[in-house]
């Protein structure tokens, strides 16, 4: 990949951080794709690759596209994308469960050509945003480079339309405007509080010992889902596998069956980028008004998941018939989903401000814990029960830009840039401490750094230059 040298007035001095941005994505490249993380996530991530996307749009368009064009070549033939795509040069007993676990996937009729493998679950919808940002990015550059992003914007939107097409049929056959998810891994916020109640009813049935190779990649395995949830986890997989990995079969037997309202709402945001992509490459009317009808669809389907009280939006357990009442960021969805009245917007605002959230006087920096620290769930080291991430302060951020809300999105830009800074290019961090905790040099940490500090280049032509 090329080394980009961008002027100083865009970087604001932080020169160090976005070369080392750089070399974070350089050192995951693995050609035409990246890999998570060097050591705990050796594949290519979903919803990590659609963020990695955004940040490469700034160095080099045409690999940004090429992240996206790997992972869809490995799409399924009901039109979802596979949350991960296993990389078959992976080390040996480095990532559990890996390729050899998931090869049942490959034996349903509706999954791609393998290897590489693909798991047969999916994560967040967030690449028609990344899509959108590419074609962006290529505006500031030479003609050749815009012609290619044209020719991609065409190349990767029947895809994406198969992609959303499949979320908002076989993933919501009540036509809820809500996503259903039939693992935790699919939500993308594993362990997090939000599905504690849906995963308590699950009971682990009969299954062989297997190995948490995730543990050897973090200084302490406080930082990773407990055991009880990994079980949990497998025993879920075990099901799908049994299932053979056929939607409808899935939907009938499944324990844990879930409405997720943070990835509803990124499918309502994205549907917003594929209709702006649907004008750029000319789409059918027909074409357009059904991408509309989703998105409105989607946030009328959030709207009943509001919780007057908590004021936040709450998941809904299909299999309980009852929403799930845990205060964790996801609440913030109808944030990310947009175009909200005055009135959710002002609650949505003082929720993410007040001490619950990003407004917690004992936090290193004011950007919001994953989970609420007042939540009973709250634990600040482990995973998604509390520590801040920087991918979801970009999701915040990108969403108050969209709400109007520039001052706001600013001191979380900011914020979230001394974060990095000062304790590193982590995948999580300790809210009250800032220690940088999971992986080190994660791929969409650096990413989103990078949108960061340059995507005001974008509003200036000749910046990027
Ligand atoms: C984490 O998830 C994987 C399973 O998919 C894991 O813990 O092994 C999550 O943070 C997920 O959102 C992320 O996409 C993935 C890779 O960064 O890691």
């Amino acid at each position: 990949m090329q080394v980009k040298i961008f002027p100083r007035s865009v970087l604001e001095g932080r020169e160090g951080l976005a070369v080392r941005a750089q070399e974070v994505l350089s050192q995951n490249d693995m050609g035409g794709w990246t890999r998570a993380a060097p050591t705990l996530y050796p594949h290519q991530w979903s919803w990590d690759s659609a963020f990695i996307a955004v940040g490469l749009a700034h160095l080099d368009t045409r690999r940004a596209a090429q992240e996206l064009r790997t992972l869809f070549a490995h799409q399924w033939k009901t039109g979802k994308v596979p949350h991960i795509v296993f990389n078959p040069k992976a080390p040996p007993h480095s990532y559990y469960p890996g390729a050899d676990h998931w090869a049942c996937a490959a034996a349903s009729p509706d999954a791609p050509p393998a290897p590489p493998y693909t798991s047969c679950l999916c994560q967040p919808p967030v690449h028609a945003i990344a899509a959108l940002r590419i074609w962006e990015a290529a505006g500031g550059e030479h003609e050749k480079a815009r012609t290619e992003a044209i020719n991609f914007l065409r190349e990767i939107y029947p895809r994406l339309l198969a992609w959303h097409r499949y979320l908002v049929t076989f993933r919501d056959p009540e036509h809820s405007g809500l996503v259903t998810i039939y693992h935790p891994w699919a939500s993308g916020t594993d362990n997090s509080p939000r599905w504690d109640d849906a995963l308590a009813a699950v009971e682990v049935g009969e299954m062989s010992t297997y190995p948490r190779y995730d543990l050897q990649n973090v200084d302490d395995p406080s930082e990773r889902p407990a055991s009880a949830d990994y079980d949990r986890y497998l025993w879920l997989v075990k099901l799908i596998k049994r299932a053979g990995c056929d939607e409808r079969a899935i939907y009938r037997s499944h324990p844990f069956l879930v409405k997720d309202v943070l990835l509803s709402a990124i499918l309502v945001a994205a549907n917003e980028a594929l209709l702006e992509i649907a004008e750029v490459v000319e789409a059918s009317d027909e074409e357009r008004d059904l991408i509309d009808g989703w998105a409105g669809r989607g946030r009328q389907g959030l709207e009943k998941c509001w919780d007057e009280k908590l004021n936040l939006c709450l998941d809904y357990d299909l299999r309980a018939g009852r929403p799930l009442r845990a205060r964790t960021v996801a609440g913030f969805a109808p944030l990310v989903a947009g175009r909200q009245s005055p009135e959710r917007l002002a609650a949505l605002l003082g929720e993410l401000d007040s001490t619950a959230f990003a407004g917690h006087p004992g936090l290193r920096w004011p950007l919001p814990p994953s989970t609420s620290p007042n939540e009973t769930g709250f634990h600040p080291r482990s995973y998604w029960r509390g520590p801040t991430w920087p991918v979801v302060n970009w999701l915040l951020w990108w969403s108050l830009l969209r709400a109007g809300e520039a001052g706001r999105a600013e001191r979380i830009r900011r914020s979230a840039l001394d974060q990095i800074s000062s304790d590193g290019f982590a995948e999580y961090f300790e809210p009250f401490t800032g220690e940088p905790l999971g992986s080190n040099s994660q791929s969409w940490t650096a990413a989103v750094i990078l949108d960061w500090l340059l995507s005001d280049s974008l509003r200036e032509p000749g910046m990027a230059a």
